[in-house]
Order: C-alpha cells, then structure tokens, then sequence
C-alpha cells in the first residue's frame, strides 16, 4: 500500500489530511497517512505557545504567534469551500477575528472524524533521504528520546516559513543596553508600555508589531525601512523612517537624520525557509516569494515528483489556497493527475516566475496568486468557492489599509462560500483590548 508522510500539521498539514478524508468518504481508497508534528498539539502557528527559544526537550519553538494578534486580512478571503464559518459558528461573524477563533475554526473542520490519530505529535522528523525511490525518514520521539525511522512512497513538506527568523546585524548592537530581539520572539505588547521601541522592517509583521505597541502603551514607535515605507498614515506617537544606520549607546540613528531614544529594537526582519530534516538535493532553496522556483503548480518537487510542497509561497490567500494544493497534491499522489515531461514542467515553472517578477504592486500580485489558486483549483474537486469576490475584497482591504491602518479591522466582507455579510464587530480594534473568543463572540 502507498504510504504518505505529511511532516507538520498546521493549516497546510491538515489541508492534506482533510484532501484524504474526503476522498475515503467518497468511497476511494486512500493511501496510508502518517503526519509527525513536532508540537503537542495541531494548528501550526496559530497553536500560541507562551514558549521561546527552545521546548522543554532543547527543540526550537516554531510558534511566531503573540497574544492580541487579530486576523490581518477579511476571514473570508480565506474561508474553507467545504467548511464555512457559519457552519462552524452557527452564525455569521465578523471579518477580522483574534487569533483563538481562527484556531477554533481550522481545528473544527478536522475534529470530527479520526484525523488526530493519524498524527504523531511531539514528534520531529529530523532526517529525509531518497534512496531505492523511496523515502527514508527519520524522526525524533521527543518525549522518550527515541529515533526511529520508517520507510515512505511520498513526502509531503507542510512545516511552514514562518518559524526560524532571519537576523541582521547593525553597528552598534554589540553595546546596545537595551533589548534586541526579533519579531519571532514576540508575545505580548504589554511587556513595551512606557517604552522606546524601535521597529526594523516594512511588512507585515514590522505593520502589526508597531501598531501592537502602540496600542497597549509604549511611549514611542520608530519604524525602519530598508527598500520602501510602508507609508500608512500612522498614529500619534508612531513615524515611519530611512533604515536603521547604527545604535550609539541608547540612541537609534536613522540613514536619513533622525536620531530616536531607544529601549528595545524588535527585529521584524522576516524569516528564512529551512529545512535541516531534508537531504540536500530535497532542499527548496527560495526567499519569501509569490512563487518560488523549482515548484511544479507551485507544488511538485521538479527534481523529484514523489516530493510535494505546500503553502511555500508569500501569501496574500491562504488556507483556501492551502486546500487548492493539498486537493491537486492529492490527486497526484493517488495518480488521479498526471504530471507532463521535463520541459512542460520547466516551461510552466518559468512562465509563473517570469510573471511574478513583473509584478509591481499589491493590485497585481492579488491578481497573481487569484490566479495561481483558481488555476489549481479547477485542477481538482475541490468545492466551489467564489475567488472573483476574494480578490475583490483583497483589494477593497488593501484601500481600506491605506485609507486608514487603524480602522480597516473594523470593516465587514461577505463570504465566498455562503454569500453571509459579517456583521460590525461590537468594539472597534483600536479599543478592542481582550481578544479571547469569548469576548469576541459573545457580546
Ligand atoms: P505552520 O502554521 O508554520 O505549521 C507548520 C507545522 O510544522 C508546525 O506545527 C510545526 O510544529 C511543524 N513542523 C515544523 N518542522 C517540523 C519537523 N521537522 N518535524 C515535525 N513537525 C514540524 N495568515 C493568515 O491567513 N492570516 C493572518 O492573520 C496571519 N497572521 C500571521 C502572523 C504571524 C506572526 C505569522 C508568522 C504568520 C501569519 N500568517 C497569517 C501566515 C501563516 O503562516 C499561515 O496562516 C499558516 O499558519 C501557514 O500554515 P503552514 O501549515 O504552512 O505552517
Ligand atoms: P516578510 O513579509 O518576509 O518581510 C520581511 C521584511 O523584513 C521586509 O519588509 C524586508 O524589507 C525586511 N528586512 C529584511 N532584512 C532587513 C534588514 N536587514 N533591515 C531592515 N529590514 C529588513 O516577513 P514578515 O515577518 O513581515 O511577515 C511574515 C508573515 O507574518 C506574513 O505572512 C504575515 O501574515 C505575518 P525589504 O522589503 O526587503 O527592504
């Protein structure tokens, strides 16, 4: 019998397992499954973990997840097809969620059938060799110490990109007093009341860490970029300046002049794929990226088609899109999809890289990945789920954005998968200073 490794079972890992659930309930037989997570429990990232550094067994925490951290995009540009969340809800609610209702939610879809069996927690795949075109992998027993190794048809990688930081080094961190640390090691705003806080980066997490900081007290945000502002019209008591030149003692000094006092850099400076569990030759070499090289569909292994990738890319969609793969991987793996010859496959991986490296703004590269997903999704049976009205509503977010970096949480979107419009959330983000789902579904 065929026989799959799923190595992580955060969103992408369950996406996989739940592509297999599926097709057994439609009567098709299944391979043999086994999913090894190096956590104690699923969810991935958005399983918070007050831990940093490394685990009660000397493992790194992959969590980059911090308290009060609400979804940063509508929930209905990544809603589930075959799960919505009025389903799981019972009701409609409101577009931007704190971190535990999403957790909620992508754990319900799963919780039902025997799904969690199949996975080995607490375990860490620590070595992947291709040999006799099979897989060899060796993984970890965290909890008895115990290496053991097992023998697999196909692979598929779903540890995320999220979890091992990328740190450059500026002059004069070396003597700096304060603290310096990056935005993986994030949890909780509070920590920076009445702080100084120096914030490098211009993406995401450099967006969200600042305005994190600044809702829950400090008493200053000075954001660096390096290439380019993100340039939203920031609150009083945040600016946004020219790349971080050196650290004098207690005092930041920017490229373009200014000179901010300073108690704690928070490095937002993005994270690199890493995969020290897989041989060399295995290895997806690739920066954070619309659409990373050597991915067939932005999946498939080029070198070795038993070997499968998902969610490996930048993301602007994400658990729908996660399905997208985990449904055409799916499909390969059960010889349901055939993959062409060599050239075919180069040929389509370099029309897709050649497309992204054109891509000038966030309009365009909404329009990329819309793309990318709904090509993948008409490769599959995956259900129909109205990515027209996503990629509307990314675009109407990412306005909403620069209309206004505090507000646009407090904006309602319509589901793809229901056509439901979320209702107001009861207390506007910038007030909203408990994000337990019990205050956000129940007043
Ligand atoms: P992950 O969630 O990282 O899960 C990977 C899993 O693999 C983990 O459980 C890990 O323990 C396991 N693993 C890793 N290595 C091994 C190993 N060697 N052996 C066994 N198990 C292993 N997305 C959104 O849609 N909305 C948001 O608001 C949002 N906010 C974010 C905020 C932050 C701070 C970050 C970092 C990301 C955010 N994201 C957000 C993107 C997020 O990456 C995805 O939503 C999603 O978690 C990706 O799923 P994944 O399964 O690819 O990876
Ligand atoms: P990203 O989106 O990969 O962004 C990394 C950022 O780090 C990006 O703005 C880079 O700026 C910046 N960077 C990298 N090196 C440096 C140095 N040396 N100095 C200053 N700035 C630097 O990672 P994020 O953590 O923001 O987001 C990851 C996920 O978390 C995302 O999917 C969200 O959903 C949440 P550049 O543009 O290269 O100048």
């Amino acid at each position: 019998m065929t026989k799959v490794a799923i190595i992580g079972a955060g969103p992408c890992g369950l996406s996989m397992m739940r592509a297999f659930e599926l097709a057994e309930k439609n009567g098709e037989k299944i391979p043999e499954i086994v999913c090894f997570d190096k956590q104690d429990n699923w969810g991935g990232l958005w399983n918070y973990s007050w831990r940093t550094g490394s685990d009660q067994y000397g493992d790194p925490i992959p969590n980059s997840m911090y308290r009060y951290l609400w979804s940063n995009g509508p929930k209905e540009c990544l809603e589930f097809a075959d799960y919505s969340f009025d389903e799981h809800f019972g009701k409609p609610i409101p577009s931007f969620p704190p971190r535990e209702v999403l957790f909620d939610y992508i754990v319900g879809r799963v919780s039902k059938g025997n799904l969690k069996s199949k996975i080995k927690f607490n375990t860490r795949v620590i070595n992947t060799i291709f040999k006799n075109d099979k897989f060899e992998l060796s993984y970890q027993d965290k909890v008895n110490n115990k290496i053991i190794k097992d023998i697999f048809d196909f692979v598929v990688v779903s540890t995320g990109h999220f979890s091992v930081p990328y740190i450059p080094e500026y002059k004069g961190m070396d003597t700096f007093p304060g603290r310096i640390m990056h935005s993986h090691d994030f949890r909780d705003a509070e920590e920076f009341r009445n702080k100084d806080v120096i914030v490098l980066g211009s993406s995401y997490s450099a967006e969200d860490v600042a305005l994190q900081c600044n809702k829950y007290g400090a008493k200053s945000v000075t954001i660096g970029y390096r290439h380019n502002p993100m340039g939203f019209k920031w609150p009083k008591g945040m600016k946004e300046v020219h790349y971080l030149d050196r650290l004098e003692g207690k005092k930041a000094i920017f490229k373009d002049g200014t000179e901010q006092n300073a108690d704690v850099v928070i490095l937002c400076t993005g994270y690199l794929h890493h995969f020290p569990f897989l041989e060399e030759n295995l290895k997806l070499k690739t920066n954070n990226r619309l659409y990373p090289p050597k991915l067939y569909k932005g999946v498939v292994w080029q070198d070795n088609h038993k070997l499968l990738y998902l969610g490996m890319q930048d993301q602007f969609h994400t658990f729908n899109m996660f399905d997208c793969q985990a449904w055409y991987a799916r499909d390969v793996i059960m010889g349901k999809i055939k993959i062409p010859n060599d050239k075919e496959i180069e040929n389509d991986i370099n029309k897709w890289v050649a497309l992204e490296e054109k891509l000038e703004n966030p309009d365009q590269m909404i329009d990329f990945q819309t793309e990318y997903t709904k090509e993948l999704h008409e490769m599959s049976d995956y259900p129909k789920i109205d990515f027209e009205l996503i990629r509307k509503h990314f675009k109407e977010w990412e306005h909403h954005k620069v209309e206004d970096i505090l507000t646009y949480r407090n904006k309602s979107f319509s589901s793809p998968v229901t056509g439901s419009v979320a209702p107001i959330h009861h207390t506007p983000w910038e007030t909203a200073m408990d994000d337990s789902m019990k205050t956000f579904l129940n007043k």
